[in-house]
């Protein structure tokens, strides 16, 4: 399998410019590509996880992968995919995004010495009005440019000068990553399709109509009950643990469909067709077990957080499930429980049936009594019996937290004020 068809087997080719052209090139010699990334936020989410596995696949094939860091495209900010103008970042936040950014890619990527990484603010801060307009918008047509989705989309709303431009930057940075570091393949979602096609075409334009490069977009990524990928009940998935938690991380992918597992595990892993058609027939024959899913989770997070990060969300998912919490140290309470409602309570110690109650989670004494004595209740991974026991906050968990269960899912989280 070369990649082009390793590419269309994992389902991740939407579109080519020249798919004949480009099995070529990338057979006959490692081809520099690139793909770029916006610092629009101060992290990157899943969404960005797609393409830049793509990067890491181009990379193992033996290609020279390079990330775009938009330091310069990130003030201006793209009008793809969206409906209306945005609102301009000041260069102080976009700065520190930029920073953002690349630390976060660096930690994915940097073990490689095969990734390179640019931003488009060294090359695009120096052009000058007068440049820009001379150098590369008389190369530029202004029908194309209407006629790209993004802006014909925009026209009756309105699109600024500014956004509309956005299209040329992209361009300029395809066309000086071909001259100076010999990058003849773009890489992004669907959504940059125009801006990629606009790059092809400048350069065309600008160094001859035979030059050879070529683009490549992903398709979107959709989920098979029709909501939209990437969206936890928290919000977005990101990749910056302080945001979303390596264990919060691991559950997003473990609660995945069986509709939609193996898909992701084409597009998110880096397990053999081999691999992935053995948890295929596991989906089949013992969906129960949810073996693709667990499969999924771990490596995925081992990849975005590495090896310590996955034991302790698996061993989080673990004792969550069986109730062993006692196992848990207050960090992993905190980490399992982060986005979770919590109650606030006292550190006085008190009668396990007032506590239930008066910190709410139980609705009348008489119905604490009774969970209490069916078993039902369990105090920081203990079960508790008698109706006559004092809960001290202090306990447990550095006297931080007081983790009550009723029945065999529902948890409770109380931070001892
Ligand atoms: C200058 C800027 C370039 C090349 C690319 C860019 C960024 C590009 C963009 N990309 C999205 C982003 O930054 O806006 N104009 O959030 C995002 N991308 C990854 C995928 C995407 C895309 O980073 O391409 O499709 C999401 O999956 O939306 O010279």
């Amino acid at each position: 399998m070369d990649i082009i068809e390793e590419l269309t087997w994992r389902g991740a080719i939407n579109q080519q410019t020249d798919a004949e052209g480009l099995k070529e090139l990338l057979n006959e010699k490692s081809v520099g590509l690139y793909c770029g990334a916006d610092p629009t936020g101060d992290s990157l989410h899943i969404g960005h996880l797609i393409p830049f596995m793509m990067m890491k696949r181009f990379e193992l094939a033996g290609h020279r992968p390079h990330i775009l860091i938009g330091g310069a495209t990130g003030s201006i900010g793209d009008p793809s995919g969206r409906k209306s103008e945005r609102q301009l970042q000041t260069m102080e936040v976009v700065k520190h995004n930029v920073k953002c950014l690349t630390e976060q890619m660096q930690k994915l990527f940097g073990d490689s010495a095969q990734v390179t990484f640019v931003n488009n603010y060294d090359w695009l801060s120096k052009i000058s009005l007068l440049d820009f307009l001379r150098d590369y918008g008389k190369f530029v047509n202004v029908n194309t440019m209407l006629a790209k989705d993004i802006v014909a989309s925009r026209l009756e709303t309105g699109i600024s000068y500014t956004e509309f431009t956005y299209q040329i930057l992209q361009s300029i940075d395809f066309l000086t990553l071909y001259r100076e570091k010999d990058i003849q393949l773009q890489i992004g979602g669907g959504d940059q399709w125009g801006n990629i096609t606009a790059g092809i075409d400048l350069i065309h334009r600008i160094e001859g109509s035979d030059v050879k490069v070529y683009g490549l977009t992903i398709p979107l990524m959709l989920k098979a009950d029709g909501t939209k990928f990437g969206k936890s009940a928290g919000g977005a998935v990101w990749l910056d643990p302080k945001k979303t938690s390596p264990y919060e991380f691991y559950q997003f992918w473990i609660n995945q469909d069986d509709r939609d597992v193996i898909k992701y595990l084409k597009y998110f892993t880096f397990l053999t067709k081999e691999e992935i058609a053995e948890l295929e027939e596991e989906v089949a024959k013992r969906p129960e077990k949810r073996l693709a899913q667990r499969r999924l989770a771990e490596e995925v997070t081992r990849f975005v957080h590495g090896e310590t990060a996955l034991l302790s969300a698996q061993k989080i998912t673990e004792k969550l499930f069986s109730g062993e919490i006692r196992d848990l140290s207050a960090d992993e309470i905190a980490e399992a429980f982060d986005k979770m409602p919590h109650t606030e309570i006292s550190s006085e110690a008190t009668n396990i049936v007032d506590f239930l109650v008066n910190n709410g989670f139980e609705s009348s004494k008489r119905q604490a009594r009774e969970d209490i004595k069916n078993g039902a209740i369990t105090i920081n991974g203990e079960r508790r019996r008698e109706l006559d026991i004092i809960i001290d906050p202090n306990e447990a968990f550095d006297g931080k937290f007081v983790v009550i269960r009723r029945g065999k899912k529902k948890y409770f989280l109380a931070v001892v004020k």
